[in-house]
């Protein structure tokens, strides 16, 4: 085989928490006059909540106190989280969870890579809480992608050098981080034609004659 483990992105990879990511942060753009559209939300794929909170701000009249942001991340993610709650194991496409299966057959060490730090909890909704052999998320890391700590420690916790990984990432952001950390990379969604990535891929069944 080509690789020895996967390192999954999670949200627009193994769940579409993208979409409630949106709804969530246009709910607050909207309350605060600011223009805020789906092609704006392409830029917060796999960007830290504040980081993300300041690339929306950049379309503000006016400017926000360290308080003032952190309340606004907070009722974000308040918003978010009531999304969440909704989430059920039948939010877990079928093709993902086809693709998982197999891949852990063949032998691979699974992983998830993510910068959000509500990881765990979407794990949980989603019937996947103890699937993965290792979970990286933002509340293990300093840097955000495009640094590629996350995924970094995700092999780490696998026991396997980046090499022998390969990074599934629907984020510009994310194919650099996997680039920039020595991994191969699998672009799906909205990355799925960046050129850094070794693979471009409409699902992730697609993965099975990669490895
Ligand atoms: P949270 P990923 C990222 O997850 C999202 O793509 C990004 O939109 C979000 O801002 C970030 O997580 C932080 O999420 O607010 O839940 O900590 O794509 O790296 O799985
Ligand atoms: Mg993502």
């Amino acid at each position: 085989m080509k690789y020895k483990g996967i390192i999954f992105d999670l949200d627009g990879v193994i769940c579409s928490t993208d979409e409630y990511h949106y709804l969530a942060w246009k709910a607050l753009a909207d309350r605060l006059e600011i223009p805020f559209d789906r092609e704006r939300n392409n830029l917060l794929r796999g960007v830290s909540r504040m980081a993300s909170l300041d690339i929306i701000l950049e379309k503000a009249e006016k400017t926000y106190t360290a308080d003032e942001k952190a309340a606004f991340a907070e009722e974000k993610n308040d918003l978010y989280r009531q999304l969440l709650r909704r989430m059920t194991p039948d939010d877990l496409p079928d093709d993902v969870k086809t693709a998982l299966d197999a891949l852990r057959k063949a032998g691979l060490k699974l992983a998830i890579g993510s910068s959000s730090k509500n990881t765990p909890f979407i794990l949980e909704q989603i019937g996947l809480g103890s699937f993965f052999d290792a979970v990286a998320d933002g509340n293990c890391i300093t840097h955000s992608k495009p640094h590629p700590e996350v995924f970094l420690k995700a092999a780490e916790m696998l026991g396997l050098a980046p090499k022998d990984c390969l990074v599934v990432e629907d984020a510009h952001a994310g194919v650099k981080a996997a680039v920039a950390g020595g991994f191969d990379c699998a672009a799906v969604g909205d990355a799925r034609d960046d050129m850094r990535a070794a693979y471009h891929l409409d699902r992730l069944t697609q993965l099975i004659p990669v490895i």
